[in-house]
């Protein structure tokens, strides 16, 4: 695993809690963090004692999206290829969130503008400090939504919804993000890192493999007609019901203990 000071990372209780670290720069994204962060979602894939991954940022704000700071068009030369910057940083780390089959967490602790508030939609489940907004900040600066973000806006809000945060980049409050149904939650300022980290760990100590199994149907739906996903929720159920988890939470509710899942 690569350590770099651009991520903090620390595993404890199942849970592996990343922190963006570019506070100066409302941590935002040069090519060290994203090499960063994409080797501690690598590793939440292929280590078994991380059951399910928290993420948040550093200071008062999430993420800022790309370092424009790092392109400066006056420095003159040719105009730069997003597609290969989005190619060979973004693209790779939306797919290792989307594909992990452990739970992510993202606490939105404050401004979550351009791929950074895109990177918490792609997240599970998304706790906002009251004082966050999310910004498609693209439009300001002739760029299209990128990291998932005009996917995700607008399989959950809908075109109407989507194209005018797109196309007008107004900060969305977290509020509102919440009554929309982007976002799980909006939490007060001084509990959100104490609520967070509480679901995570609730979550890394639970039927983890099980919620993989959810995850992985929930975001199948979209494309499956009914027919192919009960197929899928049969082969998933049947493969949830050979587990340990299963055995363990039917005991427990019959012996009315609490259930000690091991995610296997
Ligand atoms: C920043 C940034 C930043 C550098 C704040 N970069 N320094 C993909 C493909 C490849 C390239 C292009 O991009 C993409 C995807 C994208 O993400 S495009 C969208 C990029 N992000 C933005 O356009 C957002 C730019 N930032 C802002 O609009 C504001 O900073 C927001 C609204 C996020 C926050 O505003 P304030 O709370 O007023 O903070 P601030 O603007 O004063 O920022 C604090 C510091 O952070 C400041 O530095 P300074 O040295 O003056 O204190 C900013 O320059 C720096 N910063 N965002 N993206």
């Amino acid at each position: 695993m690569t350590a770099s000071e651009t991520v903090l990372a620390s595993l404890e209780a199942g849970v592996l809690r990343l922190t963006l670290n570019r506070p100066d720069k409302l941590n935002s994204f040069n090519e060290e963090m994203h090499l960063a962060l994409r080797a501690q979602i690598a590793f939440a894939h292929g280590s078994p004692e991380v059951r399910a991954v928290l993420l948040t940022g550093a200071g008062r704000g999430f993420c800022a999206g790309q370092d424009l700071g790092d392109r400066d068009p006056r420095k003159g030369g040719a105009a730069p290829d997003l597609g290969h910057t989005l190619e060979t940083f973004y693209n790779p780390t939306l797919r290792l969130i989307r594909s992990l089959e452990k739970p992510i967490v993202c606490a939105v602790n404050g401004v979550a503008a351009g791929a950074g508030a895109n990177i918490a939609l792609a997240c599970d489940i998304v706790l906002a400090a009251q004082s966050a907004k999310f910004i498609q900040a693209f439009a300001k600066i002739g760029l299209v939504p990128d990291a998932g973000g005009s996917w995700s806006l607008a399989r959950i809000l809908g075109e109407p919804r989507a194209k005018a945060l797109a196309m007008t980049a107004e900060p969305l409050s977290a509020e509102k993000a919440a009554d929309w149904g982007l976002i799980w939650k909006a939490v007060a300022d001084e509990a959100l890192m104490s609520e967070a980290e509480a679901l995570a760990r609730s979550l890394a100590a639970g039927p983890t493999l099980g919620l993989g199994l959810t995850k992985r149907l929930i975001q199948a739906a979209a494309q499956n007609s009914l027919d192919e996903h009960l197929d899928m929720e049969r082969d998933l159920q049947r493969e949830a019901g050979r587990s340990a988890d299963y055995a363990e939470g039917v005991t427990a509710f019959l012996e009315k203990r609490k259930p000690e899942f091991k995610g296997k």
